[in-house]
């Protein structure tokens, strides 16, 4: 019998991961499985970690099924799909992957606010279709020296006001709480930031207490010149408030990374022209993802070998 402690993952990282993960470790990857509930009954005395991704956590019926659970190692930074709650009444140790990811999360905010203002995807098809032979392209819009929002200023949002800063836009925020170590004007009233700004980008955490935060109010006070990126939780945004806000021009357009479900995406988005979509695919750089799936196995080489865990969620 393997002495191999025995890990449940939930979805797929890339191979270099699986590699060093099927090495180490008794793997079970619930997402090969035909039928995922055999699977589970089958190990589940033994499987004493689980390996997920942000997007996919890991439930309290999921852990209550699993009675040697001992950690949870999440491939992402944010855990609101996982339940912390039940986790922590149950001594199930939770590990995330903060910090390697901020850069390109705020690169990919920035990357989708100059794709909505400046028609970046529409300009790329306005060459390609041959269109510029006949005429000029529209004139877009400026991202220097406007008034931005940032909804939640953690690690992400800072590093997307410190671009939004080397763009010469005024940065203000939302967030429970003033920052004191940073110089951007606090806004406590979501409504009166969205008022504020042309451009409203959003990086709070997921989870009911963001749950539909932007909402119809908001995306009215952002108005017809704004523009809403959301580089988040799909569930931030009150998606049917903002697909209604985008058909009717209620607000300039949008950037998206995120979605109310994800991957099967609202169709209605689709054949809209102010939005720029993406795949939740802001971490989703090699040197990134290498960074993310490394913390993943230090962690949970950490927890098996009985040493401090590198970056426990509190
Ligand atoms: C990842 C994420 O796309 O960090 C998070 O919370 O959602 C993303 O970085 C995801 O975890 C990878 O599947």
């Amino acid at each position: 019998m393997s002495t191999k402690p025995e890990v449940l993952m939930i979805g797929a990282y890339p191979a270099w991961d699986m590699e060093d993960l099927d090495a180490r470790y008794v793997v079970h990857k619930l997402w090969e499985a035909t039928d995922r509930d055999r699977l589970i009954e089958e190990h589940r005395d033994g499987i004493r970690a689980i390996a997920t991704r942000g997007e996919l956590g890991a439930s309290a019926d999921l852990m209550k099924r699993l009675p040697a659970l001992e950690i949870i190692s999440c491939y992402g930074v944010g855990t609101d799909a996982i339940d912390l709650v039940h986790a922590r009444v149950n001594g199930i140790r939770v590990t995330n992957t903060p910090d390697v990811l901020t850069a390109d999360v705020a690169d990919m905010a920035i990357g989708l606010l100059l794709a909505v203002a400046r028609k970046i995807p529409q300009a790329d098809r306005f060459v390609r279709e041959g269109r510029w032979t006949k005429g000029n392209m529209p004139l877009v819009t400026r991202v220097t020296g406007k008034s931005a929002g940032v909804v939640g200023m953690g690690r992400v949002g800072a590093a997307v006001a410190k671009r939004l800063a080397a763009f010469d836009c005024e940065v203000a925020y939302f967030d429970l709480a003033r920052r004191a170590d940073l110089p951007y004007t606090f806004v406590p009233d979501l409504v009166e930031l969205a008022r504020r700004a042309e451009f409203l980008i959003v990086t709070l955490a997921g989870g009911e207490s963001t749950k539909g935060i932007v909402n119809a109010r908001v995306l009215d006070a952002l108005g017809p010149d704004g523009i809403l990126v959301n580089v988040s939780r799909g569930s931030t945004v009150d998606e049917t408030a903002l697909i209604r806000a985008l058909e009717a021009k209620a607000i300039k357009g949008a950037g998206l990374d995120v979605f109310w479900n994800e991957p099967n995406i609202d169709e209605r988005l689709l054949p809209l022209e102010n939005v720029v979509v993406q795949p939740h695919h802001a971490s989703g750089t090699t040197e990134t993802r290498r960074a993310m799936g490394k913390l993943v196995r230090d962690n949970l080489a950490a927890h098996f070998s009985g040493s401090a865990l590198i970056t426990p969620v509190a």
